[in-house]
Parts: structure tokens; sequence; C-alpha cells
């Protein structure tokens, strides 16, 4: 089975606490605004893209930028104000896209891969920036693309009120004209050795190897190497998700009869497909762990189309045990996981695709009949690792 095509779409407010103030205050609108502690002995926390066009920016001397900008309002910043506005955005995002990452007060990561089934993932975060933008007033710019370091590097291009994507296998493309210091993580005193290197650009990296670059730099040879090629991957997580729907069962005696292994197998697996879907979700990995009575421990998984049917799952659970279990060994615990959850919004279809497939219907009334429909969509009373 192929995998899904990655897409992590990075969305980030633009000037977010001048926008917050611009929402007070909308006289200051088209106005170069500095955002920043006193004048004299103070620094720039933000300031409005009007001011940017002097060279102003965060972290600045105030005392610089009110010479590079001498005609900017100053606007100290207000208590409560941008952690509310954050609190909205993150409650519209996180009511569209259940695996997201709040990566800090302004920005996130919103993980899509293999969605391009199912809908276009570019027009599906714009639309997503538009409803964000419409409803709370702040604009907001992003990036999509492969991985999550891409992704940001194209948002920080898109800016402000924009959208970028690159890609597949654009990657390098895109990074190598852009100036090292846009690489996050690498700052001012980074930027100056590699210049001793002779290297200013990303696509300059490109001429070392890794050893090369690890020889030279530590640490951030190997992380330089992989960025710069696009091929630096992190994980979209968001600790406040449940990541996976696990269910393992431990047997009173020790058991050797592959027959009744499977049994037990497909039992767990619609137990786990079940607790899925309550949780309007659809799983694209599957995982099977056996256990021996010596308590050596095996898992083996398999990535899958994203889907809530039993039956690819007990295909793919069968698939798994097959492969892994010694004949004859016996055997202590059984376990099944599903994992890499995606969208609900795929739901939709997926729920049309299996149609004829009763058994799963009448799953899924018994639940929205036991539970109510609202309750369905709350309910999360799953096993975690
Ligand atoms: P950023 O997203 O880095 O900056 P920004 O939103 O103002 O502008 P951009 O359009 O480039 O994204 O940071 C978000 C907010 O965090 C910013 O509005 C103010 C605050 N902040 C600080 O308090 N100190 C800092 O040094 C920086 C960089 C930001
Ligand atoms: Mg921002």
């Amino acid at each position: 089975m192929n995998k899904p095509l990655p897409y992590i779409a990075h969305l980030d407010l633009d000037s977010f606490f001048v926008s917050a103030e611009l929402l007070q205050n909308p006289a200051l609108k088209g106005l170069p605004v500095i955002i920043g502690g006193s004048a004299t002995r103070g620094v720039v926390t933000t300031c409005s893209y009007e001011a940017r066009k002097y060279g102003v920016k965060s972290a600045m001397p105030m005392i610089k930028a009110m010479e590079l900008c001498p005609h900017a309002v100053l606007v100290k910043s207000t208590r409560g104000l941008y952690s509310k506005y954050s609190a909205w955005v993150t409650q519209i995002i996180s009511s569209k896209a259940p695996l997201y990452q709040k990566a800090s007060i302004d920005e996130f990561y919103v993980d899509l891969t293999g969605m391009d089934k199912y809908f276009n993932p570019y027009e599906w975060t714009l639309a997503l920036k538009k409803e964000i933008t419409e409803t709370t007033g702040l604009p907001i710019s992003f990036g999509l693309a492969s991985n999550k370091l891409v992704a940001k590097i194209a948002t920080d291009e898109a800016k402000p009120n924009g959208a970028l994507q690159i890609p597949h296998g654009m990657e390098q493309f895109f990074l190598a004209p852009l100036k090292v210091g846009k690489i996050p993580g690498v700052g001012n005193h980074l930027v100056e050795k590699l210049q001793t290197l002779g290297i200013v650009t990303i696509g300059d990296l490109l001429l070392y190897n890794e050893n090369e670059l690890e020889n030279l730099l530590g640490k951030n040879g190997n992380y330089l190497y992989k960025a710069a090629r696009g091929e630096y991957i992190s994980e979209v997580n968001n600790s406040r998700e449940s990541k996976s729907i696990s269910n393992e069962h431990t047997f009173d005696e020790y058991q050797t009869n592959s027959d009744f292994l499977l049994t037990e197998l497909v039992r767990m697996t619609e137990k786990v497909a079940f607790e899925l879907r309550r949780e309007e979700k659809s799983a694209a990995c599957v995982t099977v762990k056996i256990r021996y009575h010596n308590f050596e421990t095996f898992s083996k998984q398999l990535h899958i189309e994203p889907t809530i049917d039993d039956s690819i799952f007990i295909k793919t659970v069968k698939k798994l045990f097959n492969e892994l279990y010694k004949s004859g060994k016996k055997v202590r615990l059984l376990g099944v996981k599903l994992s890499q959850f995606q969208l609900p919004q795929i739901q939709g279809n997926l729920f049309t695709d299996v149609k004829k497939n009763q058994q799963l219907f009448h799953a899924i009334d018994a639940v929205k009949l036991k539970y109510g429909k609202n309750a369905l969509q709350k309910a999360i009373t799953v096993k975690k690792d």
C-alpha cells in the first residue's frame, strides 16, 4: 500500500500584538505602530508592517527603532488581550483539525497528511485562514509543505496576509536562494560563523556533505544538512489529543492455538475500531503486539489509507499477526493499536463510501442512540499507550 503524501500547514498571525491593538483602536490602521517598552530603555516587542519598512523589528532597542522611524506610534501592550485572541484562534483551529499543534501564542501546525485523497489541502487551509480572519478580525498567513520546517519558512515568505504552497519535490528549489538566517534556530551568531565559511544562502549549504558540516559545526551541522535539503522531519504533536486507541489482553493461561489467537485479535480490533468511530476519527496505521511467555515482546505496524472500516482493520491485523507470530510459541499477551488519526471532515466521505457495510452502521447507530449525537463528538474514553 502506498504511503500517504505528507501535507503540513503552518499558520502564524501577522504582527499579532499590533493586529490585536488595531481591533481595539482602528484609528491606528495603516500607521507605523511599535509595541514595546520605554522609548529610552525598552526593546521592541513587535511592530506593524508599515514600521518594518523602516527596518524596525522585534527585540531591537527602542532608541534605535525611533531613530529609524521617528514618526512611529508607540503603544504599550495590553495585559490579557493577546491571550484572549490566541485562545479564540486556537478554538477555531481545534474545531476544524484534530491533529494540530499550537507552537506559540500565535502559530500552529496542522497535519493534513493523506488528505489530498478527500480534498485539496491548499484550499482547505485557505478556507481556514479566511474563517479565522472573518471571525476574529486578525490577519494570518500560512505555508503548506511536506514537513513542518519547510512549511514554517514558507509562512515567513508568504507574510503578510499570504499563503504559499511548496509542492512535493520542490523543497530544495524553494529554500536554496533564501538566506541561512531564514532557517528557524539559526541566530545572528551562527549566521556570522557560516559567513566566514562562505555560506550565505541555504543553497550554499548544499555544497557540503553531512560529515563536513558536522565537523565544522557539530550538531548544528547535522540539522543544517537536513534543513537545507528540506528533509528535516518532526512530528505535529498535540499532547492534549489522544494519538492512538489500543486494546491489550493478557491471558490467564498461555495460548498457542493460532485460530484462538486470531479470534481474540478480531474481537479486540472490533473494539478499538468502535472506539475510533465514537471519537469520529479515522486511522491510517495499525499495530499488532505479541508478548511471549518469556516476556519477549514484538510489534509490527502497517500504514493504510485512512479508514474507519472494521473489515480493513481486521484484514490488516490478520496480515500483521501472520507475519509476527512464531507458530507454536506460548503467547502471554496480544495487543492491537490504531493510530495516525485523520481529520473528521473526511468522515463524511468515508461514511458514504462504506454505506453498504451494515454492521458498521449498526455500530455507529448504536453509539448515537446510546450517547446522543452531540455526546458522540466529545466522548473520549480511550485507552492510551
Ligand atoms: P511573531 O509571530 O514572531 O511576530 P508577529 O506576529 O508580531 O509578526 P509576524 O507577522 O512576523 O508573525 O510573534 C508573535 C507575537 O509574540 C508578537 O506579536 C509579539 C510577541 N513577541 C514578543 O513578545 N517578543 C518577541 O521577541 C517576539 C519575536 C514576539
Ligand atoms: Mg506572528
